[in-house]
Order: structure tokens, then sequence, then C-alpha cells
């Protein structure tokens, strides 16, 4: 776990643990036991510490926060090499992270090839550097820059690090023949002064003040996350504590963390983001399938689904053919992108040199004929089957035989569009949640006849355009839309039955959600839902009118036409469930006359309104959608839970400290969840998503663990 090797008078200890050298038990055994031996061997007068591979120790093992605690520990190893009279030098290439930084700050010296990046973090699995990390990264670079560090977890690239003083030089080349030259010409220097537990931080007088600013921000930006704030706590310990006592407060606030139910779920969401990308479908899979290449694609409808996707694929350096059919929906669509990924720039989010490139991939067309040779197409027009049926018989005749169909619709299925062309093994969905150059979620959907290439490639594409890609089998609304259905319509019904869109929207904020169902519902458009509803029931052959309570036996509401028939479209008019302070406004007031409708449509559809709890929101909100998770999971839509708390986290902002629907059902426990959605099967009969699943009534009655129904990522579920 850690390579021995003396080169002349320098030890090199290499860490040897694929694929990310993390510091598991072996690993400090082994370093140990090195340390023990360059100590004793009077040849050796310098030690070089590197990892081997792709990178530098990438922190702790993640895993092992899991199992109970097995000596030696991280700081009782690293404080064996700070107190060695041999100097000690990190050399760093790759992602020195975490308990591999805390292990480089125990160094008397680091250096770092210019690509390498450092970072703590720990905070984004609900935990913070408790390795000393808080302690002493403080006292190199001062407090603000440690705050800022270790409370938003950001990496940075080895000239920022030598900015703050966290290196000591940039090398470029082999590791390890730069570790044994820097140790050379440190060999005789004295080392009381490169201990950093004997320097102070030298803005300690500002402690109170920088403390303050960082809490107020931490709070904001990371609402209902308990780790940023027991950073900021923690690094404010090292101004105001000498190093020992802050050393034990770090221990505390680290215990706490690691036993929380945020870190847990935490950690569990980052296994899940890597589990998503092993997929499985009949025929192949993620080891045994290859993507194609790609390099020239095409986005169909500049509307603004078109336009995100197109500035995800040119910011990764695709080439794009924007195609509409109208010479004015594309100049705006192209000043749409070039908007956005302006704003990126001016933002700090885009660098000059990747927008000035993606400006030249920009490819705006209305002629079918210039997508003759892209390697693959994205279809973003608007959901209508024969609309796209029509688009991919098109495509089919026209493009290459290699080149991919794509469909980012939300809903239709993959299968009826397949049929539209003759290459149904090329066709697929890739769907992209609004906006789609922000959100991080892309749903990749097969059909019956999406061949195991065109899934390699398209999860590729995801990956390469910073999306986490969750692959899903197409059935009507897929996983994600599926799913969150049940969530909408029970948002209406609470309505009708007594609660106010505050209320609702409280519980779901309340739990973690950035905003609840008639806050988005407002930032969408209530236009939206009211002609989805109207489409559906007209393609059922059903003309709704502002009493209609079922559709095709399945009760339903009609408050959003109701909404619609008064003009109230959301933020875009100034008034939705909520009233704005102008069309196009941002601040959310309660409004009396929403309440004057509701009230008004629930006496003419003869509803009886009463008071409705919080735990009944909560749970006719959430219940529901986990019921049709677990109906996702039994009929193979999604292969595993952890496809679904993805999709929900970065689709639709879950909060990642709850772990995902299907995380928060098993900590809850299945059996409390399966009796309630029983209850309310029995209350709301004309609701077809509270027929309780099979999957859950089978796992709740023998009480399996989530180790066991899901692919096991948390040896603790
Ligand atoms: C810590 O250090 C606490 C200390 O402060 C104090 C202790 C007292 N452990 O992401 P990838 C696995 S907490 C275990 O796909 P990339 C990962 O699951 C730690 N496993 O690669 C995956 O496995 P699989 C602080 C880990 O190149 C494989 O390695 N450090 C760990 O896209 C490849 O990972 C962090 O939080 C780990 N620490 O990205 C760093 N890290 O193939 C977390 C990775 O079976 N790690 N794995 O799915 C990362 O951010 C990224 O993995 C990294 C590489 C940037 C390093």
């Amino acid at each position: 776990m850690v390579d021995y090797s003396v080169h002349g008078q320098v030890a090199v200890f290499e860490v040897n643990n694929p694929p990310v050298n993390a510091f598991s038990h072996k690993v400090r055994v082994g370093l140990d036991r090195s340390i023990d031996k360059a100590i004793r061997d009077t040849n050796v007068k310098a030690i070089v510490i590197c990892g081997k591979g792709r990178t530098f120790p990438a922190g702790a093992d993640i895993r092992e926060f899991d199992q109970p605690h097995k000596e030696p520990w991280l700081t009782g190893v690293f404080e064996k090499l700070e107190k060695t009279t041999k100097p000690v030098v990190a050399a760093i290439h790759g992602t020195c992270l975490g308990g591999g930084l805390e292990c480089a700050l125990f160094c008397h010296y680091r250096i770092a090839q210019k690509t390498a990046r450092v970072g703590f973090p720990e905070v984004q699995i609900g935990l913070l550097p408790g390795a000393a990390g808080t302690q002493r990264l403080p006292r190199l670079t001062g407090l603000r820059v440690a705050m800022d560090m270790i409370t938003s977890g950001r990496h940075i690239l080895a000239p920022e690090a030598l900015k703050y003083g966290i290196i000591d030089e940039m090398f470029t080349g082999d590791v390890i023949n730069a570790g044994i030259k820097f140790a050379k010409s440190v060999m005789n220097k004295p080392l009381e002064d490169r201990c950093l537990k004997n320097k102070t931080v030298k803005d300690a007088d500002q402690a109170d003040q920088i403390a303050d600013e960082f809490m107020s921000l931490v709070k904001r930006k990371y609402k209902g996350f308990e780790a940023p704030i027991d950073c900021v706590k923690a690094v404010k310990a090292s101004a105001t504590l000498p190093y020992r006592e802050g050393l034990k407060a770090e221990a505390l606030y680290m215990q706490k963390l690691v036993l929380s139910g945020q870190s847990a779920a935490q950690r569990y969401a980052f296994f899940s983001e890597r589990a998503v990308s092993r997929w499985k479908i009949p025929g192949g899979n993620f080891q045994t399938a290859k993507p194609l290449p790609i390099k020239s694609t095409a986005v169909i409808g500049a509307g603004t689904m078109g336009t995100g996707i197109a500035v995800c694929l040119l910011n990764a350096g695709y080439q794009v053919y924007l195609l509409e059919q109208n010479q004015k929906f594309l100049e705006n669509g192209v000043k749409t992108i070039r908007g956005i990924i302006e704003g990126s720039v001016r933002l700090g989010k885009t660098p000059m040199a990747v927008a000035q490139k993606a400006a030249t991939l920009l490819k705006p067309t209305m002629k079918y004929e210039d997508l003759a040779d892209v390697d693959l197409v994205i279809e973003a027009v608007y959901e209508n089957l024969s609309l796209k049926r029509e688009i991919f018989s098109k495509l089919d005749k026209l493009c290459k035989p290699t080149t991919l169909l794509c469909s980012n619709t939300s809903s239709l299925d993959i299968n009826r569009i397949g049929t539209a062309t003759k290459r149904g093994d090329k066709v697929a969905g890739m769907h992209f949640f609004a906006p789609a150059y922000y959100m991080r979620l892309l749903e990749n959907i097969y059909s019956t006849e999406t061949s195991p290439a065109t899934v390699a490639t398209i999860m590729d594409v995801g990956r390469k355009i910073g999306k986490v890609s969750v692959l899903v089998k197409s059935c009507q609304g897929f996983l994600a839309n599926r799913m969150r259905g049940p969530f909408s319509v029970e948002a209406y019904f609470l309505l009708e039955e007594g609660s106010t869109p505050q209320e609702v929207d409280s519980v779901m904020e309340n739990l973690g959600m950035p905003m609840g169902p008639f806050k988005t519902g407002d930032l969408s458009g209530l236009d939206i839902g009211y002609k989805i509803q109207t489409e559906l029931a007209k393609s059922k052959g059903v003309e709704l009118t502002a009493n209609s309570k079922f559709l095709m036996g399945e009760r339903i509401s009609t408050l959003t036409r109701t909404m619609y028939d008064k003009g109230r479209l959301g933020r875009k008019t100034g008034k939705g469930w909520y009233r704005y302070e102008k069309p196009g406004g941002k601040l959310a007031t309660p409004d009396e006359e929403v309440m004057e409708l509701i009230k008004d449509h629930c006496m003419k559809a003869g509803i009886q309104r009463r008071n409705i709890s919080t735990q009944e929101i909560l749970e006719r909100l959430v219940y529901s959608c986990i019921n049709e998770g677990f109906k996702i999971l039994e009929e193979g839509v999604a292969a595993t839970p952890e496809d679904i708390d993805i999709s929900w986290i970065y689709g639709f902002s879950w909060p990642k400290y709850l772990g995902g629907p299907m995380y928060y059902a098993n900590r809850i426990g299945l059996d409390k969840i399966y009796k309630r959605i029983c209850y309310y099967h029995e209350n709301f009969p004309y609701s077809s998503h509270w027929i309780p699943s099979r999957l859950l009534q089978k796992l709740s009655e023998n009480k399996v663990p989530m180790n066991q129904w899901c692919s096991g990522t948390d040896s603790k579920l």
C-alpha cells in the first residue's frame, strides 16, 4: 500500500492504493511503518511522499467512515511525520484532497505539478477536514482563504495554491525526480519554522468578523446543511484557541458530523453518483460497449431547451448545427446562446477561450441537408409525437447511416419515435432539465431497439458535457417526470381540500427543496400545466370544463384552468399562485385573490375544505412519489434506487443531505411508508398513484434492508 525506496540519501514513500490512493487503514499502517523505517535508517537524510499512478492521495477512504475506528488514525501518523528531524517533502500531482492535503500540511515542504489540484472537499460529504486541516490551513493562508476553501470544498489549481502559500514551489515533469531534487536542496535546513503547528494565524485579530461573514454566507448559500456551519466554527477555533485546543474542538465537530444523518446521506449520494454510470441493458453494459466517436452534432429547435442544450455541447467543444425553420426564431436562438455564454464568462464560470471557440463551433441553419454528416442529432421541438416522428423519419433518410438520432422528449415513448426510422438501434432519448445549461441531470432513455453502443455514446457525451447521466428504460414520463407526477397533482388536491399555496410550499422548502411546487409553477408558467392537461384530455376524446373532477375515472383538478382563465400565468404576468412586484418579478407575496378563486372553485365543484396538517402535506407530496418510485423499480424502468435518488438530486434539487427520496424512505422505514400509502389509497380511491407498489409491500413486509435492494453503495444502509 506504500512502496518504500531509497534514492541516495532520500527515502521515497509512494502511496499505492488505486484508483485515488485513499488513506485506507492499510495505507495508514504502511505509511506508519515507512516513517519508522526512514527514521531508523541513518543513511536517509530526507523523505519524499507522493502518490503512485494518477494522483497524490485524494483523501481518507470514505467507505471506512461506516466502519469501526481502526488505529493508527490519520492524525497520529501525520504527527509522526512532522516530528522527524529529517525534512519531509510532499510531491503533489493529480488531486491532493481532504486527508491527502492534510498529510501534505504535516510535511515540512510541499511542491506540486502545475496541473495539480488541492482542496478540502469534505464539506460535500457532510464532514470537515478532521485530521487537523481546519487548524493547519489557516496557519498558512489566513482565515479568509481557509474559510472559503473549507466551506465551499472547491479545488484550486497549483498556481493559486502557490499564491496562497499552500505550496512552496511548482514543478513540471516526473514527480519522484522533482521530489528528490527538492528534498536534496533542503536536506540540512532547520525544521522548526517549517512545522505549521508552531505558526500563528495571521488575521487572528479579525476572527469574529470573518467568522460572522462566513456564517451568514453559508447559512444563505448552503441552507439546511450542517457541515458548512461546523466548518466555520472549527476554522475560527484555529485563531481563537492554542493549536492543541483547536484540534480538540475540530475533533468534536468531526465526531458529531460523522455520526449525523446528513453526512451518511451525502456519502450515499457520493457513491450513488458514481454507481449510476455503471449501466446495463439487455445485450451490453458500461464495460462491454464502447462509445462511438462524436465530433459534430445538431440540435433541432432553437427554443429554451434547444438553446440550452446547444450551450452544453458548444462549451464541451462539439460543433453544433442549430436548426430552425423560421429565420426569426433562428436569430433569436443564436442571440440566446450568445447571451448565456457571455453571461457565464462575466460570472467567471466559462473561460474566455472556451467562449471564443464556442462561437466558431456554432452553425445556425434552416436546411435539414446541413445535418447529413453530423454524428449526433438532438431534437428539441415541442412535445408532439406525430411531429417528432415526422422529424425522425426525415433525419433517417437524410443523415449518414452512423448518425445517432436522439430526442429531448420529457415523456414520449422512445419506442414510438424509433419506429419512424429504419435505425431503431441508433435512436434514444436525451432528456435535459431546464435550464439545460445549468441543471446537472441528463436522463438518457433506451428503447427495446436501442443498441449498447448507442447507450455507451450518449452516456459518454453526458459525461463530457458535465452532466450526471442516469439511464432509464422508455415508458410514459420515464423516471423523473413520471415519479414527480403525483407530487404535482397532490399539490393541487391539497389546495382544493384546504391548504394554501404558501402552506404547501413551505412544507417542501422546510424539507430542503429550494422552492415549493407553487413557486416552481409560477416560475415555469401556469399555461404549461393547463395546456398539458387540456391536450391529454383531448387525446382521450374528453373536453374538460372548469368543474371537471374526473378524467377516465381518475381524479383531476382543474385549478390551473381557473388561474389561466384569470390571466394568472405566473411570474411572467406578475401574478400566479402568488403576486409579484411586477411582470417578470421574483418576490412572491401571498395573494388573497388566489384564495378567493380557490374557494370559489371548490364551492362550484362541491369540494368541502378542511384543516390539513403539515405532516399530511408532506406525506401526500413525498410518499406518493416514493410509491411511484417503487413501481418504477418494479418495472425495471430504473435499475436501482440510486438512479432515482440521483435523478431527484440533480433534476429537481432534492437536498443531498436527505440522500434522495428512496434513501429517505428507507430512513423513515418502509413499513411506516407502506402503511401510510395504504391509508391514502383507502381515502383517495380515485387516484391510482396511491395503489401501493407490490415491491414496496414485499420489501416492507419482509423487512429487507436497503443494501439488498440497491446496488450496494453503502454497507450501513
Ligand atoms: C477525508 O479526507 C476526511 C479527512 O479530512 C479527515 C479524516 C479524519 N474514498 O470520482 P471518480 C472512488 S474525507 C473511497 O469516479 P474521478 C470512487 O468511488 C475524503 N473511494 O474518479 C470511484 O470508485 P468506483 C475527502 C473513493 O477521476 C473511484 O474512486 N476526499 C474516494 O472522476 C474513482 O473516483 C474526497 O472527498 C475516497 N476518498 O475523480 C475526494 N475518492 O470506480 C472524493 C474516490 O468504484 N473523490 N473514490 O465508482 C473525488 O472527488 C474524486 O473521486 C476525484 C477523482 C476528484 C479524486
